[in-house]
């Protein structure tokens, strides 16, 4: 395909409650959505891709501004370079933007919308594209923290009546055995896991420790994100499985986690590593080691939630996925929205990785629009 031009929106969208984790408080979800216009063999196709940046430095060093800079001045001349020479597809632009130093979710956007107009000129669904035959998958749910330990009993009660097949609780210094004590006491039987953000040191360890007694599916991400050695050595004195989200960034760093023994559990996120088909990549090198993975979520619009659903189609994501309903986060989301059914999400069978979004809702959360000429 040669890409024409190229719309990156800024967004700016109300969720229905506020979300927090042990590094921010969100009330809204920034989110660049990249419209990609793009003539193909098939005619004149608009892909769509969502970034995975918040809007500020806090999950990791992208943030959603930088992302529309980075995007703007840097990866789309690079695009505009190598389409000159030979027609773009979207297996090649992760080796075009690779001279760009990190900044996987601006290209991680880029990318997927670039797949998407791909998918949708030859008509083929993301989940036939990745060979997946599941229809759909077990939805897992993400409970930020609370005020009080009653009013996260009831967040929970709720969301293990509406069908979640897992609950995942954020913790921090101050958050963490009481309030999961608590619920495993109200809940003796509900898969559990929780979520730390990096949130602790290895000094730690003995406080982390007492998470065994909750019989919890794993810990996740309770280091620094630079932090793989200590991981590993956490790892060994606990019981509860070890698993890594902001460390793992590529398919090579999740191999040198498993090597090392600091992850027995990884959440795939596809925005964090650099779009879709690095996180396949992740999910082989996991298989191949008999690594469980999962698919974590950044709150994801419907321009991502689908897509997700679609990679944890995959055999190698053996765990319930961050991929709730959309009303989990959003009133109104900006595609149909996804629906939780017996406790499931349905793998889309749509052409591409999303529908196109709703243009009034687009034109509703827009807080900014940059257009750049690519051709
Ligand atoms: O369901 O999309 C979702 C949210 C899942 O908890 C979730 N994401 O660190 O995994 C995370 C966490 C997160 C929350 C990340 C807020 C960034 C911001």
């Amino acid at each position: 395909m040669q890409i024409d031009h190229v719309t990156l929106h800024s967004l700016r969208i109300p969720l229905v409650a506020p979300f927090t984790t042990s590094f921010s408080t969100q009330h809204a979800r920034t989110v660049v959505a990249v419209e990609v216009a793009a003539m193909t063999d098939h005619g004149e196709i608009t892909g769509w891709g969502e970034c995975g940046a918040l809007a500020e430095p806090v999950y990791s060093e992208e943030y959603a501004d930088g992302a529309v800079d980075v995007i703007e001045r840097f990866a789309l001349p690079r695009l505009a370079r190598a389409q000159r020479e030979r027609p773009l597809t979207a297996e090649t632009v992760g080796e075009h933007l690779a001279p760009i130093v990190g900044h996987r979710m601006a290209k991680a956007a880029l990318e997927s919308a670039i797949l998407d107009a791909q998918l949708k000129a030859s008509r083929t669904s993301f989940a036939d594209y990745l060979g997946v035959t599941a229809s759909r998958v077990a939805s897992g749910v993400s409970v930020g923290i609370q005020d009080s330990v009653d009013a996260l009993l009831e967040a929970v009660a709720g969301f293990v009546d509406q069908g979640y097949q897992r609950i995942k609780l954020k913790i921090q210094p101050g958050w963490d055995l009481e309030p999961v004590r608590a619920v495993r006491e109200a809940h003796p039987d509900v898969p559990l896991q929780v979520d730390a953000n990096a949130a602790y040191t290895l000094t730690d360890s003995a406080h982390l420790r007492a998470l065994d007694d909750f019989d919890l599916l794993l810990i996740e991400q309770p280091l620094g994100e630079a932090d793989m050695r200590q991981h590993a050595e956490l790892a060994r004195v606990m019981r509860t499985p070890m698993c890594l989200d902001e460390s793992v960034v590529s398919a090579q760093s999740a191999a040198d986690a498993i090597a090392w023994g600091a992850a027995a559990v990884i959440n795939i996120k596809p925005s964090r590593v650099g779009g879709y088909l690095e996180a396949r990549r992740i999910h082989d090198v996991a298989r191949a080691s008999g690594i469980a993975v999962w698919c974590g979520g950044m709150l994801e619009t419907g321009l991502a939630r689908g897509a997700n659903a679609a990679l944890a189609g995959l055999p190698g994501f053996t765990l319930p996925g961050d991929i709730s309903a959309s009303d989990r986060f959003y009133v109104r989301d900006l595609t149909t929205p996804y629906v939780l059914r017996d406790g499931h999400i349905d793998v889309p069978t749509f052409p591409g990785l999303c529908e196109e979004p709703d243009a009034e809702a687009v034109a509703n959360f827009a807080v900014a629009s940059t257009r750049v000429d690519v051709a």
